[in-house]
């Protein structure tokens, strides 16, 4: 059974992956994150090994639990559940919904999707948000997908009533524009660890819906 109330999200959903860090520890990153006031938080480590991206799950829940902030894990239903988190965010290549509804209950399961057929299965199989992108050009993944675009995010909100959490290539700039065509929420990568006062970033990106 999926979740029967709809998650409300922030409107900023805080990507961390150790990776993209320009060198700086994850912690002071999430240090840094979590003092800005983000208050949704993924952590995506697509090259550690299970061990490892499990103690820094761990570490992660901590101090996302101690700040009020919610914690997906990407990917990896199994450390989702021995960390704790809130949550696993689970692409068209990882487990199938409902093997993942098995292991995670009532937890929060999120859905990369990348058109509206897509996102209707995702809420049909009883998603609790769907990511949907790759929004604008980034360069931080390679998804196989063109740019979606603003025209077809306000498609894929006509179609489904879950929360929509819109990802790629934004940044500060360009965000008010997901927003106001129908995000719940704007995930973001590269804008906010490529800053080099990532407090300051996440403050001002916040600050950018206050005024929307
Ligand atoms: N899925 C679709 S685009 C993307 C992911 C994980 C990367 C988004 O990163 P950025 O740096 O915010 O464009
Ligand atoms: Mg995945």
């Amino acid at each position: 059974m999926s979740t029967p109330h709809r998650i409300v999200f922030p409107a900023l959903y805080a990507i961390l992956d150790p990776e993209q860090t320009k060198g700086r520890s994850t912690n002071d990153v999430l240090q840094e994150l979590l003092k800005g006031g983000v208050k949704a938080l993924q952590l995506r480590a697509k090259t550690m090994i299970p061990r490892e991206f499990l103690q820094l799950a761990r570490e992660a829940r901590a101090l996302t639990r101690s700040y009020n902030c919610m914690f997906i894990v990407n990917d990896r239903v199994d450390i989702a559940v021995a960390s704790d988190a809130d949550g696993v965010h689970l692409g068209q290549e990882d487990l199938p919904l409902p093997a993942a509804r098995k292991l995670m209950g009532e937890k929060i399961i999120g859905i990369s999707t990348h058109n509206a057929e897509q996102a209707r299965e995702a809420e049909q199989s009883g998603a609790d948000y769907i990511g949907f992108g790759p929004m604008f050009g980034t360069v931080t993944k390679a998804t196989g997908y063109t740019a979606r675009g603003l025209a077809m995010l306000r498609e894929v909100r006509q179609t489904v009533n879950l929360p929509i959490v819109v990802i790629g290539g934004i940044t500060e700039t360009n965000v008010n524009e997901v927003w106001q065509a129908g995000a719940d929420s704007a995930a973001i990568i590269s804008d906010i660890l490529g800053a080099e006062h990532i407090a300051t970033k996440v403050r001002r990106i916040q600050s950018c819906y206050d005024r929307s």
